[in-house]
């Protein structure tokens, strides 16, 4: 598949937009004016960015407790994010739920939750909604590599394979589940893809820190799924730079070795697009210096907008955040 020079060019565009807004989440974070836990995606930005940009807009998306790179990548939107992150009514969950629970339909992203694997059988149910409408649209569920470990995944799978619903399955295999290991969790001579392969769907496995990898795989994915091949899954190894939970660099906890560590870090998806684009003229030094400027100045302004607007009014803190009923 040959790609068109722009989405190159927003590929690398939609990491960087995610990296920047997360590296400020975690510098900012000691300030306590954002009193919920996250979970950063910094590191597995290619996986957000490849998948998010071969969706269309009227696909529907959920995700984990791991979301801001999925929500960002759908198309979500920044300000909206961070308020939400800061509580505030302008928020995308209108400040009631925080970083772990976006939802914004307005994009298809249709919510993100802490219990992991809650929103797979949410992400299952969407695909037989739009199988029952006859729509073009497919549903797209992140998970986890531990999420795999779930029954409601093995139940899930089952049923989109049994009636071949339009479901993409995207794993971020970042070898972890908070401190264990694959290793710990899993027998050693498993793999995910054949293990769900065996249940009856397709699967591949890709580099899930090379973008260009993430976004061929992912879109003759999902042409297969819009085609009515029935569902799809993909797992992509990739790796996360910062604790579980929080801001903060934990290799000194010797759960993972600074060896391990710094082997991913050179694998950074960021630098290596950047010169694999300017390598073949698709962008120069000074375009990539405004490009990241013009991504600071929005991020800044997404903050300005959190910290500026108000919390939601006590009264309304039994009302759902969920979906108008727009039929
Ligand atoms: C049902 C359930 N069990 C355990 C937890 C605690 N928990 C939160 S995140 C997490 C790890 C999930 O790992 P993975 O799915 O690989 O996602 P990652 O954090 O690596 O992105 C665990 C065990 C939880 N929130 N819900
Ligand atoms: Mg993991």
């Amino acid at each position: 598949m040959q790609l068109n020079d722009k989405i190159k060019i927003e590929l690398l565009h939609r990491m960087k937009w995610i990296r920047c807004s997360e590296e400020t989440i975690a510098e900012r974070y000691a300030e306590q004016k954002m009193r919920c836990p996250t979970h950063l995606c910094i590191g597995q930005e290619a996986v957000s960015a490849g998948v998010g940009l071969a969706l269309r807009s009227d696909d529907y998306a959920v995700s984990t407790h791991r979301s801001h790179g999925h929500y960002l990548g759908k198309g979500g939107s920044l300000p909206a994010m961070i308020a939400e992150i800061y509580g505030k009514a302008s928020g995308c969950s209108k400040g009631k739920g925080g970083s772990m629970h976006l939802i914004d339909q307005s994009v298809g992203f249709m919510g993100s939750t802490a219990i992991v694997g809650n929103t797979i059988p949410v992400g299952a149910g969407l695909g037989l909604a739009i199988q029952l409408e006859d729509s073009e649209s497919i549903s797209c569920i992140f998970l986890g590599d531990a999420t795999t470990e779930e029954g409601v995944f093995a139940e899930s799978v089952n049923f989109c394979a049994q009636r071949k619903l339009p479901v993409l399955f995207v794993c971020e295999n970042n070898f972890y589940s908070v401190y264990s290991p694959l290793s710990v969790r899993q027998p050693a001579n498993r793999s995910i893809t054949k293990m769900v392969k065996g249940m009856g769907i397709q699967g591949e496995v890709g580099d899930g820190n090379d973008v260009l990898v993430v976004y061929t795989m992912a879109s003759k994915a999902i042409s297969k799924i819009r085609a009515g091949e029935g569902p799809y899954f993909l797992e992509f190894t990739t790796y996360r730079w910062r604790e579980h939970c929080g801001p903060n660099y934990d290799n000194h906890i010797g759960y993972r070795t600074e060896k391990e560590f710094m082997e991913w870090k050179k694998k950074d998806p960021i630098p290596l697009f950047e010169r694999k684009l300017v390598s073949e003229s698709l962008i120069t030094a000074s375009k990539i210096s405004e490009m990241d400027q013009s991504i600071e100045k929005e991020v800044e302004k997404a903050f300005v907008f959190a910290e500026e607007s108000p919390f939601p009014n006590p009264g309304e803190a039994n009302q759902h955040v969920y979906f108008e009923n727009t039929q």
